[in-house]
């Protein structure tokens, strides 16, 4: 159990924390493109995911080769769903682009070659060069930090900076907006995880340039 909660947040993070899938990315190899097959798609899908967006979603990760199952988010760490911000490496290179345009319910079988999945090298269980195969299922897609029409509209007292409470406040309107409203604890996961990603300098604040850390070119 120890070693799958860990090739689960291996999986989740690697291109963030590790860094190595930037590496493999450079579109070498002819076979690689990520292949997506759509397995469910729901009859209201009106937000569709795009880079900068915060996602919940499940994915569970197989071999190509042999389909034997390597992650796990609906056994692993309780079964919760993870959360991430779309397109901006969070995630495997090949989930940031096999996972565009989804929307809550969407069901996808997304196919990852393995420069732009686990690499040359691997990880954990799974080997050098192999090619993976995710069944993801996104449970909602909102508005993430990144896609924010504007920094300035976040940051109600307008002193370059955002803290929680601006954020926090920033997620209930959109969450109210679209008439789901969430408690608490909710908020505060998601704010804890956008915080941690983003407040390098952990002062409990997110500075425009930490904010500004990734690319916006859809914005
Ligand atoms: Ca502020
Ligand atoms: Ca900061």
């Amino acid at each position: 159990t120890m070693w799958k909660l860990l090739s689960c947040s291996l999986c989740l993070f690697v291109s963030s924390q590790f860094g190595f899938c930037s590496v493999w990315t450079s579109g070498s190899d002819p076979d690689g493109e990520v292949k997506v097959e759509v397995v469910f798609k729901p009859e209201e899908c009106v937000r569709k995911s795009k880079k900068g967006d915060l996602v919940n979603a499940h994915y569970d990760g197989f071999l190509a080769k042999d389909g034997s199952q390597f992650y796990c988010s609906r056994t692993d760490k309780d079964g919760h769903p993870q959360w991430f911000v779309l397109g901006v490496g969070q995630v495997l290179k090949g989930l940031d682009v096999g996972m565009m345009g989804m929307c809550a319910g969407e069901k996808r079988k997304v196919t990852i070659p393995s420069a732009l999945a686990f690499g040359e090298k691997g990880k954990g269980p799974v080997p050098p060069n192999a090619t993976v195969v995710f069944e993801v299922e996104v449970l909602s897609v909102s508005r993430g930090p990144r896609s924010m029409e504007a920094f300035g509209q976040i940051d109600q007292d307008k002193d370059r900076s955002l803290s929680k409470a601006e954020v926090k406040n920033r997620l209930k309107l959109d969450y109210e907006k679209d008439g789901k409203p969430r408690d608490d604890p909710f908020y505060e996961k998601i704010i804890n995880d956008i915080f941690r990603k983003s407040d390098h300098d952990r002062d409990g604040l997110i500075s425009a340039k930490e904010y500004n850390i990734y690319e916006h070119d859809e914005l």
